[in-house]
């Protein structure tokens, strides 16, 4: 048993709660840090910084953390291991402020000034599994091998530049741009990848940092290159069935009952149970997948804050699933019918977030916040869900989840122009052999259609502030039958921010479709992995003899 606690520098800015479940499956107790004085008396210190680097700099300063950190990391002989917002702290300044308050500059620990990824260039943020360069021996890693990936999620970058390769224990490619992977001098070190999300590798990494003695600097010296790997994602579809029992579903078309006669409800099927959130979100994590999506896909019908085995569901997969984790499903605000109470949806989204959830999306709030987006000629308000969970957890934190459906046209004269028109594939037809489309969105998991463009809304909510698409279509949805290649084209190509692939996945070559034919950084099944039709491995090992950069699991 370890003789010391690690002390948990947490702010209050976010999901620490995977942190914490790490460091707790690596055999450590913890104890918080909630006044400056510990800092001194910390026998190892990690702090995982969350939401922006004005904003966990500012909260630094006014807990009085920001002195006692600078002088415990001054002589570098004392363990500290930062994690993504945590490492950029410690360099001098970012590009990254709050809106409307004045830059605060960072610990100045580290020489350099952290930037924001070309977002002309590539998707921005970064997110998804990478590897990294080694560029000195460490302890660190020392149970790592070099091909196993870590997970990255973050807009914003430290440069490799000559003041800080003393520093530099690994760098990172994405796109052509090197950066900063982690760092290390002496006890101190940081990493942009999250340990407690890069599943067996990152509990590694953790376990090395915790063991850490004093490792000799070297010199950076860049050799090649790493490349971020496409993402296997697992959908989990819950709801409660006809017995209030919560299960994972699955519908065809978003229909999620069964058509023969058992358990007739209104003279239908009764609610497919493919099985348990969390057993079965567990076995994807050991199975290898890269992430892992729970949707409430009947939120609409009730509040979440009184969904609380959602919020259970959350707190019980992030014990033991060290991969980032998405839940969805009415997160938007709310007010309760007997009390009156009113949830902002950046209190619900917070609630998800001290859960264990990573990311939260969006599902019809964030088309109804598009709708008046484009209806005002593109004017922030500052006060839609997206503005307001990405100015408190990042972009990277906000994901929006659309469910367009076909309207097939035979000319573009017969649409509104503002829609944009999709040229189909010969074997995607319409029903009277109409070669074009436009993806109208909907609503209230595809009951109520509204008369915007798929396109059109994920561009608007890319300016409101999401950092991520899922992308999903209604008419391929649970059709084994691949993804909606014409779709996954015309939006990644309109937006800057990552795009997940979803719906209609039933064969790894559907994988190797998606990601070899479009822009989509990521691609995510449901049914075909709940009916064991087809395992994550052979997804992988499509991937891979493809030439598809995939997560080796680990
Ligand atoms: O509108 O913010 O409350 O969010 C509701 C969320 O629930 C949205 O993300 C919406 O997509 C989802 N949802 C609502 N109703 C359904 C339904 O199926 N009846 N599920 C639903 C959407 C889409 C994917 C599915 C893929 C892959 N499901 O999650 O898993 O299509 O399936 P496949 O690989 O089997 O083809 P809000």
């Amino acid at each position: 048993m370890p003789s010391f606690k690690v002390s948990l520098l947490d702010y209050g800015a976010g999901n620490v709660r995977s942190v914490r479940n790490a460091i707790l499956a690596n055999g450590y107790e913890i104890e918080d840090i909630t006044d400056p004085a510990q800092i001194a008396q910390a026998k190892a210190i990690i702090f995982p910084g969350v939401g922006s680097f004005g904003s966990a700099m500012r909260v630094l300063q006014e807990k009085g953390f920001d002195g006692p950190l600078r002088t415990y990391l001054s002589a570098h002989d004392r363990p500290f291991l930062g994690i993504c917002l945590g490492m950029q702290t410690l360099f001098e300044s970012s590009d990254e402020h709050e809106d409307g308050r004045p830059a605060i500059p960072g610990l100045g620990v580290i020489p350099g000034k952290v930037i924001k990824f070309d977002s002309t260039k590539i998707a921005v943020p970064h997110i998804g599994w990478n590897g990294r360069i080694v560029h000195q021996e460490s302890p660190v890693l020392r149970y790592v091998a070099d091909d196993e990936d870590t997970y990255f999620v973050h807009s914003f970058y430290a440069p490799v530049i000559e003041e800080n390769k003393e520093w530099i224990l690994t760098t990172t490619t994405y796109g052509d741009q090197p950066f900063v992977s982690a760092i290390q001098r002496g006890s101190v070190v940081a990493t942009q990848f999250h340990p407690e999300k890069s599943g067996s590798t990152g509990l590694k990494v953790l376990q090395g940092f915790l063991e850490v003695r004093i490792a000799e600097s070297l010199d950076a010296d860049i050799k090649t290159e790493t490349k971020l790997t496409k993402r296997v994602v697992v959908a989990l579809d819950v709801r409660s069935n006809d017995h209030g029992d919560l299960v994972v579903t699955k519908g065809d078309q978003y229909d999620v009952r069964e058509n023969h006669k058992e358990g007739v409800v209104e003279g239908r099927g009764g609610v497919r149970n493919l099985g348990k959130p969390v057993s079965l979100a567990r076995r994807y994590y050991q199975e290898g997948a890269d992430e892992i999506a729970f949707l409430n896909i009947t939120s609409f019908r009730q509040g979440v804050i009184e969904d609380m085995p959602m919020l259970q569901v959350l707190e019980e997969a992030s014990k033991n699933i060290f991969v980032p984790l998405t839940v969805g499903g009415g997160i938007r605000s709310y007010t309760e019918p007997i009390s009156g109470r009113t949830w902002s949806a950046l209190e619900v989204a917070s609630r998800y977030f001290r859960a264990g959830a990573d990311k939260v999306s969006m599902g019809s709030d964030a088309v109804h916040a598009a709708e008046a987006y484009v209806a005002s000629g593109g004017t922030k308000t500052g006060t839609t869900s997206i503005e307001m969970i990405s100015r408190v957890y990042g972009v990277q934190a906000v994901v929006v989840s659309i469910d367009p459906k076909r309207v097939y046209i035979k000319s573009k004269e017969e649409v509104d122009s503002k829609h944009v028109v999709v040229e189909l594939g010969d074997d995607q037809l319409g029903p009277t052999g109409e070669r074009l489309c436009w993806y109208q969105c909907t609503v209230k998991g595809g009951r109520e259609a509204r008369n915007i463009c798929a396109v059109t809304v994920c561009k608007a909510c890319e300016a409101l502030g999401a950092g991520e698409i899922m992308l999903n279509c209604i008419d391929m949805d649970g059709q084994c039958n691949g993804f909606d290649l014409s779709l996954m084209r015309a939006v990644s190509r309109a937006v800057s921010i990552p795009v997940i692939a979803s719906s209609g996945a039933g064969t790894p070559g559907h994988f190797t479709d998606v990601f070899s034919k479009t822009n989509v950084q990521a691609a995510l099944a449901a049914g075909m992995f709940h009916r064991r039709e087809v395992e994550i491995e052979d997804v992988k090992a499509a991937m891979h003899a493809h030439g598809t950069a995939t997560r080796k699991s680990s």
